[in-house]
């Protein structure tokens, strides 16, 4: 693991886990990003250009794909449309980057015989009641019910038949909800504190008694690298932090925080088709990788998060009025 190639390292979670790489190992990394609206470059520029360089490009472009690849002996697979409401609107972008991009870098790690880590999520395992006992697990049958999610299971379908069939070096994960700092303004935590921040109220689709199970990006990024480390090729590790919180709960939370009511809030238009909880079971990762979630309180990682917002509107201001008017002119 001295040369990685990170995919959508530009993106939330992928900066984050490029500045994790820099910080935990000594590995050079190169990023491959298209910069599409979700991409953050700035947060890679604070990075020695010893340990980290940008290449821009399409993660479903085969002759560039290649010749990265070739010159990698690790790639971690970020590179996605992520939001469920864009893949609503138009889906094509999520078939090409999540579906197409995932094919093209599958058959490029098949003829170099790098090693492969594909970032999925839990969405792919669809929706639980929200009295359901059980949690998802690597045993769950997938069903996703969006766009998006149903990409996203159909490039860990890719992966796994890549593995079966041709024998590459591959494993997955998939994570629940992340939140912490550099997440899309378009992103329900994200959107609700900047509205709080600019005097607005949260909106909250529908009842806003669906549940998500919220993990701090830095454990998700330390999973992966666990999993890098340690993981068994062919395997996949579902990655949580036993975060569960209602919409309604977090909404309430972040007024708590600035000081303002807890019912200063609007229910708004319902996501269609919206998932009501995602719940994970992280207990193979925790037993077989000894991996552990360093943010077990989320309250004061929310807390955090929201601070990490107040200090770094010159980043988010200018997504934010042009996110709210995709919003309201859907009535959300
Ligand atoms: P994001 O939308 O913030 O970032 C995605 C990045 O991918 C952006 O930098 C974008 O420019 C890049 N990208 C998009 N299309 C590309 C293409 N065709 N070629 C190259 N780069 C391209 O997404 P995120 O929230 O950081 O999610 C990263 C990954 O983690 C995704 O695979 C997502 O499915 C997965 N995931 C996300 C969450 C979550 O809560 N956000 C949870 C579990 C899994
Ligand atoms: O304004 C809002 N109001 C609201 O109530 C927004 C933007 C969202 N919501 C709700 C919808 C969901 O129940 O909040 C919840 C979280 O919404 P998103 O931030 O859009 O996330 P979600 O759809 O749960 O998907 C996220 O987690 C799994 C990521 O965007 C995916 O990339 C990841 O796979």
């Amino acid at each position: 693991m001295d040369r990685i190639l990170v995919t959508g390292g530009a993106g939330f979670i992928g900066l984050n886990f490029v500045h994790h790489l820099v910080e935990h190992t000594e590995a050079t990394v190169t990023v491959l990003d298209k910069l599409t609206y979700a991409a953050s470059p700035e947060a890679l520029a604070e990075l020695s250009s010893d340990r980290v360089e940008l290449v821009v490009g399409d993660v479903a472009d085969a002759s560039l794909v290649g010749r990265l690849v070739a010159d990698h002996d690790t790639v971690v697979h970020f590179a996605a449309e992520s939001h469920n409401d864009n893949s609503l609107a138009d889906p094509s972008p999520f078939v090409h980057t999540n579906l197409v991009g995932t094919f093209t870098l599958l058959e490029a790690v098949r003829r170099s015989g790098a090693r492969l880590h594909h970032v999925s999520t839990d969405e792919v395992y669809g929706d639980l009641e929200l009295d359901d006992p059980q949690r998802f697990t690597e045993q769950t049958p997938y069903n996703p019910s969006s766009p998006y999610s149903s990409t996203k299971a159909g490039s860990d379908l890719l992966v796994r038949a890549w593995v079966r069939s041709f024998g590459i070096h591959a494993t997955i994960s998939n994570c629940s909800n992340n939140y912490g700092p550099w997440q899309h303004v378009e992103k329900f935590i994200p959107r609700q504190v900047t509205n709080v921040i600019d005097g607005g109220r949260p909106k909250l689709y529908g009842a806003g008694l669906n549940v998500r199970d919220w993990i701090h990006t830095e454990d998700h990024s330390s999973a992966v690298l666990a999993i890098l480390e340690r993981g068994r090729s062919g395997e996949t590790y579902l990655i949580g932090a036993d975060g569960e919180r209602s919409n309604l709960d977090v909404v309430r939370q972040i007024l708590r925080h600035v000081g303002r009511p807890e019912d200063d809030f609007d229910h708004v238009t319902d996501r269609a088709g919206h998932d009501l909880r995602y719940a994970i079971d992280s207990s193979k990762i925790r037993a077989e990788l000894g991996w552990e979630p360093s943010y077990d309180d989320f309250e004061a990682g929310l807390a955090a998060t929201i601070d990490w917002y107040v200090e770094h509107e010159a980043w988010w201001r200018p997504h934010k009025a042009a996110t709210e008017a995709a919003y309201a002119a859907k009535g959300q």
